[in-house]
């Protein structure tokens, strides 16, 4: 919890701090927010992140700072693990002999660190950031403003999810005070895509069709689709949301394609329709408005199955 955290930093002086692999703006921004409210304190700080920084990332406040390492080296008081389901996710050797602080907002891992702070009421890990750096008496710095502001503008959808709550909006307003840009910090991320996410959206949004009632609309990535494209990772970022705009849509089905008969899926919804429960049935998971399993077989076969699964369960939930 908070305060053996808060204990820790106080005792301690070497730090390292990681997310998981392929890191987005809250295990980035918490991961960087951390270092430097550490640094701030008096205390050496390392971050390390297996693979690339993502180009949406590359303006924050000490990314250049980032080491990209494989196994744990370096003599560490403790190693901080951001937004981590269990000690595997960051992708780097050697953590299960260290002192590890888990720093997470999701309850569904398992308390695998030394110490465990887990806050499911917090937006993101950003705003945690946030309160530990309160709670330890400590300034908000710019640099700190504007890596928890990635966090936090990320992780709630540029703050429109379920997640937003008041208290992140006053964190937020702190943040703006303390010297964090919004248009800029938001620009980054969402006016910042190379042109192949254009060109692949093109073709996904070629497909995109609608079930008789109106309610499901579906569509398909092929592999052929990213080679004509020339699209990288990340590029799809988001696709799955664009027909959910409609008003007349409550679930979006999104097939791509990742080799012969076989497809990951991205199940969206709005309200209370769970698309968590029908992931799970296929050994996927996710949250009730946002979830993803994987499926094979043939493609208009699975993609009938999961429509006339959504269908079954609109009609329920109206009666
Ligand atoms: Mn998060």
């Amino acid at each position: 919890m908070l305060s053996q955290v808060v204990e820790l930093i106080e005792k301690k002086k070497a730090f390292a701090i990681t997310t998981h692999v392929k890191p987005d703006g809250d295990g980035l921004g918490s991961s960087l927010g951390l270092c430097w409210l550490l640094k701030s304190l008096g205390k050496t700080a390392d971050v390390i992140v297996r693979g690339e920084v993502p180009p949406a990332y590359h303006k924050l406040p000490g990314v250049d700072l980032i080491r990209d390492v494989e196994h744990l080296n370096g003599s560490y008081d403790a190693v901080f693990l951001i937004e981590c389901s269990d000690l595997e996710r960051p992708g780097i050797r050697g953590l299960n002999e260290a002192f590890t602080v888990n720093i997470d907002h999701h309850s569904t891992g398992d308390p695998f660190g030394t110490i465990n702070w887990i806050d499911p009421t917090a937006s993101a890990v950003g705003e945690m950031i946030y309160n530990l750096c309160k709670a330890i008496g400590g300034r908000i710095t710019k640099e700190i403003a504007d890596c928890v502001y990635m966090a936090l503008v990320t992780d709630t959808g540029s703050f429109h999810y379920s997640n937003t709550t008041d208290r992140t909006l006053k964190v937020a307003s702190e943040l703006i005070k303390a010297g964090a840009k919004p248009a800029e910090i938001s620009g980054a991320v969402y006016n910042n895509y190379p042109w192949s996410r254009i060109e692949l959206m093109r073709r996904v949004l070629d497909t995109v069709k609608r079930d008789e009632t109106g309610k499901i609309a579906y569509m398909r990535q092929t592999l052929a689709m990213r080679q004509e494209s020339d699209a990288i990772d990340g590029d799809n970022n988001g696709f799955v949301n664009i027909p959910l705009a409609a008003r007349e849509v409550e679930a979006v089905i999104y097939m791509r394609e990742i080799g012969a008969n076989s497809y990951r899926v991205s199940l969206r919804s709005k309200g209370d329709l769970n698309v968590a429960k029908i992931a799970e049935r296929f050994g996927g998971g996710g949250h009730r408005n946002a979830a993803g399993l994987q499926i094979d077989g043939n493609w208009d076969d699975k993609e009938a199955e999961l429509v006339s699964i959504l269908q079954t369960e609109i009609k329920s939930r109206i009666q």
